[in-house]
């Protein structure tokens, strides 16, 4: 029994009996209500309670064990979090999902029903933010003291509903039911200043906020498997001070003006901006970076205090690793501390300060590389603006004694860009701040030392590394494929595979066990009915078990080709009409979500909608091809999809996708790749063997070289009939008029190099189609997949971050 000391706490158990007495007390206590007359949000809400309790004893005998050793900590800085739902997840990582199962159904209710209560909060765009959950699980996973801190949006991701084919975005109040994972501290608050001006006081700069927002925190828990270790995740709430209020407008009728300083200060946690790139100069993203780093900066330096009183070793206790450049802003803000507030002088400072600070990069399209006006910048942090400037002084004097005369160099290392505007690169902030900096997949990191942040590359060679991505196994195959799960277990002869992926290598003797891989196919079957009975309640449309269910997942963005797989699919319906054997039955899937002003990638929605609707109507192709838009993929969504597919796409253009990580979800669940040789798929393909894996398309060497040449998509189109085809049929308006603009994009610039992938691709399909056509072969490739996947685990990635970067040691949580 689980019980902490001192005669005021209950007892927390975790037999049936104590189960039983906890819900039903939390039910009474926490909701007002009984057994008889509970509705199932009543029994949603006090089962979440009961299951949370259960790690708050972990949780403080965590926080007892952090404080006795005072060890090095992890602070990981994320503007996004992507969690999925929490109930399933801490059921089993308490191990009480069975006697919870049981008591529900004592009580007359079913666990299933109940768990579809629970919300995910969708704290984020996509693989960025899934990548900042999944490192914390693992993290936990491997004892590592470590703070996740990040903003608690009221409102997440916009929902996605399909209407009239197309995107239509509603606000996610994923808090509006309760949210009773949380831990509100209220009393916590942390002030936040805005705007101002800065004055001297005894020689010292200080900055005059002109506004104050308070910050107020939010934790979640975040238990590891396996272990005691439950570390944190710091949500930041903007709140106004409680006189914010103006009673004088309000009771001479100005009710708008008495809540305009209110909202103000709210706005800033209010929304998740939906742009997985862009999206800057926006004055309100600003202030929510600042406002994430500022809270979490005061609440770092507060926990070293709590151990420490020397600053010398501030960075031997801490790291910040900064999950893109959204939170880079910390590096001056940190500066700001020492140097303003604790009056450090200024090289120990920035010593303290960058070996404090790893950096990591997400990306390499060049409209994802944030930079912020210097205009903005200044009217809203201006003592920000001349800490910038200072360290921008002492970097661009180290480039000047290390490279000297060279102007051109100086320009393209600095922290300001000065054409056509003046502006702050925040990449250059986080690359000179941090002694470490890494890339999330071998290519990744590769092209950033050799083109993007290449300068910095030649400057300080030993500063860049890479960290290839990874996910939890949790997660992506317990939690969302027990059925994979539970066989895995069944041959390895239990679940230490689980936290040591490697192990899942014993599965590649038994690829070619036909009892092995019946039992394989039966999972994977279910795990299809599964999701065609979602599938047809979400959309009516009816999926067929025995079809290869080959899915395209993952947020829209031009360069990640979903039209690509437009392509393929309308020149299968074609090639079906004249041949129904031309094709395997084929499930295709398509799910993603669109930034609302990404008006290219939402008409490639539309015209998947419009094709997906003539083709399921086609009885000449019923049975053979089947195409469905799944609304509102999110990671409740992910972990439907992943356990059933086949066929994973992805088929982004080389060069451009700087991992992906669904690639790695999907293999694992034992789907077969068909890809580009981008992000981390070249890792993958290395791992599973070329002969598991469908690769085609360009290498991103030669895609640079195509867009550097003359290319003519025209040419391509002309000289490919099936592909002259596919675009003649989007073109005379039988998926709806007016593509027009859709079909400019591809055979003007064609940007993405889609016509010059095509044909390769159909072949890869068609690759892919003879495989399946021997369901041994095929389920050999399967079992091959997962039993090769052991390196995608996220425990390997914070393996990797914690020896090459972080240097922090686990600290055991004894049992009680
Ligand atoms: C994604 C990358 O596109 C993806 O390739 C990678 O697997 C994932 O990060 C995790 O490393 C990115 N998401 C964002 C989101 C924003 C800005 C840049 C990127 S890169 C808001």
């Amino acid at each position: 029994m689980e019980q902490p000391n001192g005669p005021a706490l209950r007892a927390i158990g975790t037999t049936a009996a104590e189960f039983e007495r906890d819900l039903v007390s939390n039910l009474y206590f926490e909701r007002g209500t009984t057994m008889e007359s509970a509705s199932a949000q009543d029994v949603y809400q006090s089962l979440a309670v009961t299951v949370r309790d259960r790690l708050v004893d972990r949780r403080a005998r965590t926080a007892t064990a952090h404080q006795a050793a005072n060890p090095r900590c992890v602070y990981y800085l994320s503007a996004e979090y992507m969690l999925g739902r929490q109930l399933r997840q801490n059921l089993q990582y308490t191990g009480t999902e069975e006697v919870a199962r049981d008591v529900l159904k004592g009580l007359g209710v079913s666990l299933d029903e109940i768990a579809d209560f629970d919300v995910e909060p969708s704290l984020g765009n996509g693989g960025l933010g899934r990548l900042a959950a999944c490192l914390l699980d693992a993290l936990a996973t491997a004892d590592i003291p470590a703070v996740g801190y990040g903003i608690r949006y009221d409102l997440g991701l916009f929902r996605q509903a399909i209407v009239d084919g197309a995107q239509v975005e509603r606000p996610d109040d994923w808090a509006f039911d309760g949210s009773p994972w949380e831990f509100p501290q209220q009393d916590d608050r942390q002030a936040v200043g805005f705007y101002g001006r800065v004055e001297v006081e005894a020689g010292r700069r200080r900055w005059i906020p002109e506004e104050t927002v308070l910050g107020e925190p939010s934790h979640m828990l975040v238990p590891g498997y396996g272990t005691q270790t439950v570390n944190i995740v710091r949500l930041w709430r903007a709140r106004a001070d409680s006189d914010a209020f103006n009673l004088a407008d309000f009771a001479a009728g100005r009710s708008a003006e008495a809540v305009q300083e209110v909202l103000r200060s709210e706005n800033i946690s209010k929304v998740l901006y939906p742009a997985d790139s862009t999206e800057f100069g926006r004055e309100l993203r600003l202030k929510q970076q600042y406002f994430l780093v500022s809270c979490s900066l005061w609440d770092i330096v507060r926990r070293f205090h709590l151990r420490n009183s020397d600053w010398t070793v501030f960075a031997d206790k801490t790291v910040i690793q900064l999950n893109d450049t959204h939170p880079a802003l910390a590096v001056p803000e940190l500066m700001r501390l020492l140097v303003d507030e604790y009056e450090l002088d200024w090289d120990t400072a920035w010593s303290i300060t960058r070996r404090t600070f790893a950096y990591t990069c997400h990306t390499l399209l060049p409209e994802a590389l944030e930079t912020w006006p210097v205009a903005l910048f200044e009217r809203l942090l201006p003592r920000h603006l001349e800490i910038v400037y200072a360290i921008n002084q002492t970097h661009l004097d180290e480039v000047e004694s290390r490279f000297p005369g060279d102007g051109d160099l100086r320009r393209r290392l600095s922290l300001i860009q000065e054409e056509p505007e003046r502006r702050i690169r925040m990449a250059h902030l986080a690359v000179v701040g941090s002694h470490a900096v890494n890339g999330v997949a071998e290519l990744h990191s590769r092209l950033l030392a050799e083109t993007t942040l290449a300068d910095f590359a030649r400057l300080w060679p030993e500063r860049f590394r890479n960290v290839t991505n990874g996910v939890s196994p949790r997660r992506f195959l317990r939690l969302a494929n027990p059925r994979l799960a539970a066989l895995i277990s069944e041959r390895l002869g239990g679940e230490g595979w689980l936290t040591d992926l490697d192990q899942l290598r014993g599965l590649a003797a038994l690829a070619g066990d036909s009892e092995f891989q019946r039992r394989w196919r039966v999972v994977k079957r279910d795990n299809k009915l599964d999701l065609a009975a979602y599938v047809r309640a979400a959309t009516g449309v009816v999926l067929d078990p025995d079809a290869l269910c080959d899915v395209h997942v993952k947020r829209f963005h031009e360069y990640k080709r979903q039209l690509l797989k437009l392509l393929h699919v309308i020149t299968l319906h074609d090639r079906l009409r004249a041949d129904p054997g031309a094709d395997v039955p084929r499930t295709v899937v398509f799910a993603g979500k669109a930034a609302p002003s990404y008006h290219a990638v939402k008409r490639i929605i539309q015209l998947i909608n419009g094709v997906a609707k003539v083709v399921n109507a086609d009885p000449a192709v019923a049975g053979r091809l089947t195409v469905v838009f799944l609304p509102d993929y999110n990671v409740t969504r992910a972990e439907l999809i992943v356990p059933a597919a086949d066929l994973s796409e992805q088929i982004s253009l080389a060069g451009k996708e700087a991992s992906g990580t669904g690639n790695m979800k999907l293999a694992l669940n034992g789907a077969v790749t068909v890809g580009t040789l981008d992000g981390a798929n070249i890792e993958l393909r290395d791992r599973v063997g070329a002969d598991n894996f469908f690769l085609f398309g360009v290498d991103a060497a030669c895609a640079a070289e195509v867009r550097r040449g003359d290319y003519r998509p025209g040419e391509i189109a002309g000289s490919d009939p099936e592909l002259a085809a596919a675009l003649a049929a989007i073109a005379d308006g039988r998926y709806g008029a007016g593509f027009g603009d859709v079909l400019d994009t591809l055979l003007g610039r064609d940007e993405y190099l889609t016509l010059a992938d095509y044909r390769a691709y159909l072949d890869a399909q068609d690759a892919a189609a003879a495989a399946w056509r021997d369901p041994a072969r095929w389920t050999a490739m399967s079992i091959r997949n997962t039993a090769h996947c052991g390196f995608f685990s996220a425990d390997r990635t914070v393996a990797d971050y914690r020896d090459r970067i972080w240097h922090a040691d686990p600290v055991p949580v004894p049992p009680r």
